[in-house]
């Protein structure tokens, strides 16, 4: 057996080498990694040697040779391919170790020119892989060092790897290619000659994963399956390890996404309770307990068969409250063993542990995907994610009323919620506590209107409470509602053609009202 190796990234290539070589497997590799072999005093042919050519162009030429391409794709079942290998003298090579030049860790790297762009876009190597799995039944092609003791176990055992192998090798081999080749089409896309760089290239070759297949979709008669980015942001709920209960659903899945999105958000210990991607209860407290008491208070009925977030570390006590009602999923950056043991009986429940983000609450760029993607018809609508955190510092108060430093630390709770909760989002806070959320009404009004029914639903007295809401007040008609639920404190983007009349009317009724100059719809 003839194996051709030629890697850029060497990690684990001696030990896997030599093992090859145990096995009676030749070596053949390229310049560099030939070398590193010869050094550790394996037995190995140079390419340069095998072809009678000398790798040239700085290297831009090294395998390009049907010496090479010629042993890949040979078919072993056809006579006259073998015939013209004899013919030609050319020997086949069984096993292809091949990975590529590294493009994506240049280009990734601040400061990468587009001179060394284009010198790590590998030629040779690509043209190997794709020789080598087009050959699939006849060569094993290793593109990945995470594939080598699967090979070595197969060759040890049988002394050949198994068609499952190589097609699944093959698969793995094409994909590689495809998201070099994506990488390479993404950066140069969106550069000019110049250098500087788009957010939006000029093709978008979005590339993910799939992590699994779903039961079905968003509803039984939609199929589905769930995908991550190539590259995941740490932080992001792609990264969770499910620690126990049943399989994600698709509307699971979204909805969690949106309830540790918000959770991670917040600095203090919060609990985020979402529902049809909405959340129904948010509360920041002193510890997990306290957070998801308040949170669950918001709004018990919608909390039923919830999916529940945490920002810090759930122990027995939070577990065993939460325990008490039905719960879909439940999140957390870690879980103590006594909470885990709360529900080991508790089979049902899907338990999520997610790392936050390295750089906690403000780790926007870090912990969020950096773009906001979205399905229209055969289109894509992308934009940079929502991720505009406010301080103190950047509300500009309106009203005659100066609003009090609970109400402003309110305000700003109820505005982070805001931007989680489905336009038109308007939402009643107190002491770190939403009071009453409205959601998703294609008027402002309604949303205000629903808030305070959800509130009174829930035994909750709106008097004293800040009211966020995610876009302006077109009219001061909903500034009226809030105030008659019983706000005292308003937070909203400001902006409106009638800003006069809705600060008009704050005044006149006695309420503070912050403007934050900055909109959060969320569709
Ligand atoms: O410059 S290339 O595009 N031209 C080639 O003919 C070629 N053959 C292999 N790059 C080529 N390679 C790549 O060289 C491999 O994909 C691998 O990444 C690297 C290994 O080089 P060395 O063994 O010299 O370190």
């Amino acid at each position: 057996m003839n194996a051709l190796i030629s890697v850029s990234d060497k990690t684990g290539i001696v030990e896997f080498a030599r093992a090859l070589h145990a096995l009676g497997v030749k070596l053949i590799s390229t310049g560099g990694t030939a070398k590193l072999l010869a050094d550790q005093g394996l037995p190995v042919t140079e390419v340069a040697e095998l072809t009678a050519f000398p790798e040239m162009l700085d290297g831009r030429v090294k395998t390009l040779h049907p010496k090479v391409h010629g042993g890949l794709l040979a078919r072993r079942d056809l006579p006259e391919h073998m015939a013209a290998l004899r013919r030609h003298n050319i020997a086949t090579i069984d096993l292809l170790v091949v990975n590529l030049y590294p493009f994506e860790a240049t280009v990734a790297k601040p400061g990468c020119t587009l001179e060394d762009a284009i010198e790590n876009i590998d030629i040779g190597g690509p043209a190997m892989v794709r020789s080598g799995a087009k050959n699939w039944k006849d060569v094993g092609v290793v593109t990945d060092a995470s594939q080598y003791p699967l090979v070595l176990s197969q060759l040890k055992a049988g002394g050949a790897l198994t068609d499952e192998t190589k097609f699944a090798l093959a698969v793995a081999a094409f994909n590689r290619i495809s998201n070099y080749d994506a990488a390479i089409s993404d950066h140069l896309s969106a550069i000019g000659p110049d250098g500087a760089r788009s957010l939006f290239p000029a093709q978008a070759n979005g590339r993910f994963v799939k992590l699994q297949d779903l039961r079905y979709g968003e509803n039984p008669h939609q199929q589905a399956a769930f995908y991550r980015d190539l590259q995941p942001a740490p932080g992001s709920l792609v990264t969770a390890r499910q620690l126990q209960g049943k399989e994600l659903s698709y509307n699971n899945i979204a909805d969690a996404d949106a309830a540790w999105e918000c959770v991670k958000s917040f600095s203090e210990p919060a609990c985020v309770i979402v529902k049809h991607a909405n959340p129904c209860g948010v509360a920041v407290a002193a510890d997990p307990l306290q957070a998801y008491g308040k949170a669950f208070q918001t709004d018990p009925t919608s909390a039923f068969g919830g999916i529940i977030a945490f920002n810090r570390t759930l122990d027995a006590d939070a577990a065993k409250e939460v325990a008490k009602q039905f719960v879909e999923v439940l999140m957390a950056p870690d879980f103590t063993p006594e909470a885990l043991e709360v529900f080991k009986g508790k089979a049902n429940v899907r338990v999520l542990q997610i790392a936050l983000p390295p750089g906690g609450a403000t780790d926007w760029d870090n912990g969020r995907n950096a773009m906001d993607v979205k399905r229209v018809g055969s289109g894509l609508l992308m934009q940079t994610a929502d991720n505009r955190a406010l301080a103190l510092a950047d509300l500009r108060v309106v009203s005659k009323v100066q609003p009090t430093p609970q109400q402003l630390q309110d305000m700003l709770f109820a505005w982070k919620v805001a931007k989680y909760v489905k336009s038109n989002a308007i939402v009643f806070c107190k002491d770190g506590m939403t009071m009453g959320v409205g959601a998703g009404q294609m008027s402002r009004l309604d949303s205000a209107r629903i808030a305070g029914i959800k509130a009174q639903h829930a035994g909750l007295s709106l008097a004293g409470t800040v009211v966020a809401s995610d876009a302006f007040f077109p009219f001061r008609d909903g500034l009226d509602v809030v105030v008659d639920a019983g706000a005292t404190g308003v937070i909203q983007p400001g902006g409106s053609m009638r800003d006069p009349e809705v600060i008009a009317a704050a005044d006149e009724r006695g309420v503070a009202m912050v403007f934050t100059g900055v909109r959060h719809f969320r569709h």
